[in-house]
């Protein structure tokens, strides 16, 4: 039947105006998309300057404002733009197409979400205007934040809005990804048949739906304290700082798996599509995203073990971060169980996918002692904490983010991507990562602190930070070429398959690029329809 319909246009074929007041979900996905990415490089480049200034001890290129400012900035647009906003993007794309629907449910508020993001995107770029700097740090913690005079941390004004407007834009995410899974599946998708993907991205915009208004808050009473002068967080007038990040952490811990649970999911669709196998333990899969989500919720003051909290608190989150560990055995197990005498294709999308596994387990790992206040209060706020959230978020999620950006090139471009560049810019990403991270690790257990400008001349150190910023430029490189590899393969790569993985999943019985209204009639759900082979434990 498709030939008899009139040939439509690609969705890149598309005026600006189609663009801005679009209200398409493949468009606003690749907004998303775009801006993520920019600011990924921005914050990328600014983590190049601070490993530069950084390489040797004393003053080299940056006065300490401008590292501060970098500092937060590089934080801040990491976690929220790429590591959260990055998501939006595949899911704004894909949910449709893997539930066999037209559109989302709330196509215009989505599109006002991405201009809120967007309008974030904007604040965050006038802190480049000299004056405006914010050196709040990404956590904008009182007193630093909220006090005016010696000291002032910068424009605690364009922080708050800054959270306000990202996290206005997850809130109208969250409602519209939710509704449209659950309302507009096709008849024959039930919970036990969902893509995995789709799973991560459920429980994470349900993290985001529970825990934004907590960060909302703390902010709003941030920007209280310092413009009107309330005392929330001020001590000294009856408030109290470690409310603050009480408020913070209670959103800012699950965040953490608002970044890793949809990088979870899409690992699995690229494990099961190159291992040529069913995942591995489908439902424990699913279940497993759901109650990380929920621990996830509880465990939140083990940012805070040196905050002065009581030592039952302590010792409670301590068990249940733990805890934690459980439903993530449970998912490296099935990975690798799935991988367990496969037939596995190596291709781009595969090799980041198992690099997100590796770099996970090495981050998870490095948490669990975290997780442990003995431990965690000789290494708090040290180089070991970098390493280890880089671990999980600098490269977990990078790694799956651009596998998943690898596996539906063809889908959302038409075109292959080149897969020589893509497979030399993983081993680089590979190899420049753990140098950097690893090297992390170490200064930090042997003292190094996080968030100094500047650090005494100790051999051993100085090694080390050589070490980091050899490494920050090999994974530089290694980004620069995926992008590359993506980019060739989008302008003059081979025409792509409809379905080239050979994968079951609905958004592949789709042209590619897929048409504006997506499918010309509901795709048929099959009675045992499973997107990753067949469903069972
Ligand atoms: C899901 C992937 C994870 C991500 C994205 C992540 C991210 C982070 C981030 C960003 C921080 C630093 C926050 C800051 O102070 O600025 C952090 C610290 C911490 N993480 Fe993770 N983490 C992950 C997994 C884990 C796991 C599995 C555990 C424990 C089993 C853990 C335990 C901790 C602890 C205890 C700290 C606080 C360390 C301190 O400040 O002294 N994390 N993590
Ligand atoms: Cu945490």
């Amino acid at each position: 039947m498709r030939e008899a319909l009139p040939a439509h246009k690609p969705w890149f074929a598309a005026s600006i105006w189609e663009w801005i007041f679009t209200t398409d979900h493949k468009k606003i996905g690749i907004m998303y998309g775009v801006t993520s990415t920019l600011f990924f490089i921005v914050g990328g480049l600014m983590a190049l300057g601070m490993r530069l200034e950084l390489f040797n001890p004393g003053a080299q290129y940056v006065k300490p404002e401008t590292y501060n400012w970098f500092l937060t900035v590089h934080g801040t647009v990491i976690l929220l733009w790429w590591a959260i906003g990055i998501w939006a993007s595949f899911a704004n794309f894909l949910i449709p197409l893997m539930i066999g629907a037209r559109d989302v449910a709330f196509p215009r508020l989505n599109a006002l979400g991405y201009w809120m993001f967007f309008a974030a995107s904007v604040i965050a770029l006038l802190t480049f205007i000299p004056g405006n700097q914010i050196m709040t740090m990404w956590t904008g913690y009182p007193p630093l934040a909220s006090t005016e005079g010696i000291g002032f941390a910068g424009q605690t004004a364009l922080f708050v809005f800054i959270w306000h407007l990202t996290g206005f834009a997850s809130i109208a995410g969250a409602v519209n990804f939710i509704t449209t899974v659950i309302m507009m599946r096709q008849p024959g998708i039930g919970f036990f048949n969902l893509n995995l993907f789709i799973h991560g991205i459920m429980a994470a915009n349900v993290i985001q739906l529970l825990g934004v208004p907590s960060v909302a808050g703390a902010v709003t009473m941030l920007f209280l304290d310092t413009y009107l002068k309330t005392s929330f967080f001020d001590p000294s007038r009856g408030g109290d700082p470690v409310l603050y990040q009480n408020l913070f952490w209670f959103y800012s811990h699950p965040a953490v798996y608002v970044m890793v649970l949809p990088g979870f999911g899409i690992i699995s669709e690229v494990v099961s599509a190159f291992a040529r196998k069913p995942i591995f333990g489908y439902r424990s899969m699913a279940i497993a995203i759901w109650a990380i989500a929920l621990v996830g919720f509880m465990v939140w003051t083990h940012h805070m073990f040196v905050s002065g909290i009581p030592d039952w608190v302590k010792i409670l989150m301590s068990y249940t971060t733990l805890l934690i560990a459980v439903p993530t055995g449970i998912k490296i197990f099935n990975w690798v169980a799935t991988l367990y005498r496969a037939a596995i294709l190596y291709k781009t999308p595969m090799l980041y996918a198992l690099g997100a596994i590796f770099m996970f387990l090495i981050g998870g790992l490095t948490g669990i002692p975290l997780g442990i206040p003995a431990f965690d209060v000789a290494v708090h706020d040290s180089y070991f904490v970098v390493g280890h959230f880089h671990y999980v978020l600098g490269m977990a999620v990078t790694l799956a983010a651009f596998a998943g950006f690898f596996y539906w090139w063809p889908k959302v471009t038409g075109k292959m991507y080149s897969e020589g560049l893509g497979k030399v810019s993983f081993w680089l990403v590979m190899l420049g990562s753990n140098v950097l991270y690893f090297a992390q690790l170490i200064v930090g257990i042997w003292g190094m602190p996080r968030r100094y400008y500047d650090y005494p001349p100790i051999e051993s150190w100085i090694e080390l930070h050589h070490l980091q910023t050899y490494g920050a430029f090999v994974l530089a490189f290694g980004i620069l070429l995926a992008l590359v590899s993506l980019i060739k393969g989008a302008i003059s790569g081979e025409k792509a398959p409809d379905n080239p993985w050979m994968s079951n999943s609905l958004e592949w019985r789709l042209p590619s690029p897929p048409p504006p209204h997506n499918f010309d009639e509901p795709p048929k759900v099959e009675e045992d329809y499973c997107p990753h082979g067949y469903c069972k434990f």
